[in-house]
């Protein structure tokens, strides 16, 4: 039998108008924006895929809760309850809020890096490599090498590599890693999963040196759907129990709670280190605000932990990922070159397949990108060679593998006839993808480029 459709397990209660605009419009704001996506007016996008990140749609629970916010400026009553929705959730006995997850990278870092130690990551993700290399640290990848080619079909692309991370140690000594920052549902491999049996070798791996895993949890929730679909001996276990195993495996993590956490702003530092812990706590007070809101209101800690218990329901996940894979799937019929599996969080169109004639140094995906915000005023993300920065040491650009674009889906807010939109833009691009030419980067941040960059046609 053919999988049965699944509803939204949500009716539709408030509703956000969208303006309509003209192709002669769009361009218009397109070239005034830099040819950079991150630079256009929100207002002026049709659906806007740029992110999943803060976009979430939250629930009548969550709004409530809204309005329980205790704005003390120390021990607020929305903090015990985010530290009561983390232990039980998370299965971590300390929390530290921060504003967002970079804070929480930021902290860790700055605390459990020494200069010149290697921090393994399975891919790297900007801010997180961004802050360990603030913290003098160096990013070594250790993700399997399937996940750098977008015609592998692995069920598992986010899964550890252990032969490297041997090789990492039989080089350098297991005292030269500073942790295992280790991500589900690896954000720039296109949203790939890791297994369970993985993680468990992964974490007997850095048993055996000393060495813990400090998880970068944005997107867990995602990975264990991943894993109840399709890893064996969970198919009958819930969300909640294979969100509460997966975590077992760190000694902490590291939490954007813009993306699976279900609200707007916020994120954590959690761990079951005590030393860790007084550390971050000290340090969370110069960077952020006092330890029982670092960086965010009372009412925001209340949405947030409202939003932790929401995340593990079952029909709530299921609906989210198949949403993805709905749109993955008419891509793949029209005949888009995308990365497969499709991911968790977004479809990632492959950038080289679309326009193989493009060379790396034109910015295929960027300007894929901006193609397709002109055709439909659809708003999505470059993941390739603007993202990946240049070299700290050669100073030239990094040339990653994948060079994408990213259409990513916010949780609650979009239905699939919004979907059917954006495959239907693709298409059409795809068919004139003769007519698309490069662009020239004229100017460039010297950090996290992307966010700002501006570029020019070339042609
Ligand atoms: N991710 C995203 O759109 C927000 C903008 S950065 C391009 O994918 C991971 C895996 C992330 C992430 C943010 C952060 C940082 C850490 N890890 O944005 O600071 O995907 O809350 O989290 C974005 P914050």
């Amino acid at each position: 039998m053919t999988k049965r459709t699944i509803a939204e397990p949500y009716k539709i209660k408030a509703v956000e108008p969208i303006k309509v605009t003209t192709p002669e419009y769009r361009a218009k704001c397109m070239a005034e924006a830099g040819y950079n996506t991150f630079l256009l007016r929100s207002e002026d996008v049709t659906i806007d895929l740029l992110t999943d990140s803060g976009t979430t749609a939250m629930s009548d629970r969550q709004w409530a809760g809204m309005m329980l916010g205790d704005e003390a400026y120390a021990g607020s009553r929305n903090f015990y309850h985010l530290e009561q929705a983390i232990n039980e959730i998370y299965g971590f006995k300390y929390v530290v809020p921060t504003h967002q997850g970079r804070a929480a990278e930021h902290i860790t870092s700055q605390l459990r890096i020494q200069p010149g130690q290697y921090v393994p990551m399975n891919m790297y993700f900007t801010t997180t490599r961004e802050h360990v290399e603030r913290a003098g640290g160096i990013f070594f990848d250790c993700i399997i090498d399937e996940a750098h080619d977008t015609s592998s079909k692995h069920p598992f692309k986010g899964n550890v590599d252990i032969a490297k991370l041997d090789r990492l140690v039989a080089e350098k000594g297991a005292e030269a890693i500073a942790y295992l920052s280790i991500a589900p549902c690896v954000n720039m491999a296109g949203g790939q999963p890791f297994s369970m049996a993985n993680l468990r070798e992964v974490s007997a791996w850095g048993e055996r040196y000393g060495i813990p895993i400090i998880f970068d949890a944005t997107r867990a929730l995602e990975n264990c759907y991943f894993i109840q679909q399709r890893e064996e001996g969970y198919a009958d276990r819930s969300i909640r129990e294979i969100f509460k195993e997966l975590m077992s495996y760190g000694e902490g993590c590291t939490m954007s709670s813009k993306k699976d956490n279900l609200v707007n702003i916020g994120g954590f530092l959690a761990t079951n280190n005590d030393e860790f812990f007084l550390r971050a706590k000290e340090m969370v007070v110069v960077f952020e605000g006092l330890h029982t809101y670092g960086g965010m209101s009372g009412r925001d800690m209340e949405a947030l932990a409202r939003g932790i218990e929401e995340m593990v329901e079952d029909a709530h996940i299921a609906s989210r990922v198949r949403q993805v894979e709905y749109l993955g799937q008419r891509l793949i019929d029209a005949g888009v070159p995308i990365v497969e599996p499709v991911g968790g969080h977004a479809v990632f169109i492959d950038a080289r397949g679309f326009l193989p004639d493009m060379p790396q140094d034109h910015f295929p995906a960027q300007t894929l990108a901006a193609a397709l915000y002109v055709d439909s005023g659809v708003r999505s993300m470059e993941r390739g060679i603007v993202s990946a920065g240049r070299d700290p040491e050669t100073g030239e650009h990094r040339h990653p593998k994948l060079e994408l674009v990213r259409l990513t889906i916010p949780r609650r807010v979009y239905t699939n006839l919004h979907m059917d939109v954006v495959a239907e833009s693709c298409e059409a691009l795809l068919q004139q993808r003769d007519s698309i030419a490069g662009l020239k980067m004229v100017y460039e941040p010297e950090k996290l480029r992307f966010f700002q960059a501006r570029f020019e046609p070339l042609a």
